[in-house]
């Protein structure tokens, strides 16, 4: 069995609907779903608000590779086209780690790097996730941390650009 943290996000078109066609793509393979955030874009590219969410998933059917695989057909669904790095999207999955049998996954892969090596710095990830999961951990360099500890080691302008709507996945 495993279990992944995807972070999922949108800032061009029907935001909503594209975080909502996640939970609908992977049906029973959800096990949790977190609030919607509306958040100030990451990473330098000046652009729109994102919608941002965090999803819990299992499927023992799936390894690493095989959740990647998953979120491209996601991504691809949505029309998502190849895109700037960190520009606009109409949506993105990104894994943000994965479990098998209550143990972290690591990779390296090129492709597919575990834990996601930016996860921790990023408020727009941590804040959804945290309120999915309070107890939740990340390891980072080689150290598990809380991700309440990780979120609260950040600039608190990260975390105030990371704002609780009231919109809801179902
Ligand atoms: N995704 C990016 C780049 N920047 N910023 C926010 N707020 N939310 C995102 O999902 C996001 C971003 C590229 O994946
Ligand atoms: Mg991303
Ligand atoms: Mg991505």
């Amino acid at each position: 069995m495993t279990q992944v943290v995807l972070s999922i996000g949108s800032n061009l078109g029907d935001r909503l609907a594209r975080l909502q066609s996640v939970v609908d793509g992977l049906g029973g393979s959800v096990s949790a779903v977190s609030p919607v955030y509306e958040t100030d874009p990451w990473g330098g590219v000046e652009q729109a608000a994102f919608l941002n969410a965090v999803v819990l998933a299992a499927d023992p059917a799936l390894d690493g590779r095989g959740w990647l695989r998953r979120a491209q057909e996601l991504e691809q669904a949505a029309e998502r086209v190849r895109d700037e790095r960190w520009g606009p999207r109409t949506l993105d999955v990104d894994i943000v780690m994965c479990s098998s049998g209550g143990r972290e996954v690591t990779s390296t892969d090129e492709e597919l790097t575990l834990p996601h090596p930016l996860a921790h710095e990023r408020a727009f990830v941590l804040v959804p996730w945290l309120a999915v999961d309070p107890a939740a951990t990340l390891t980072v360099a080689g150290e598990r941390r809380s991700v309440e500890a990780l979120l609260a080691g950040l600039d608190p302008a990260d975390r105030d650009g990371v704002r609780l709507t009231d919109a809801a996945l179902s």
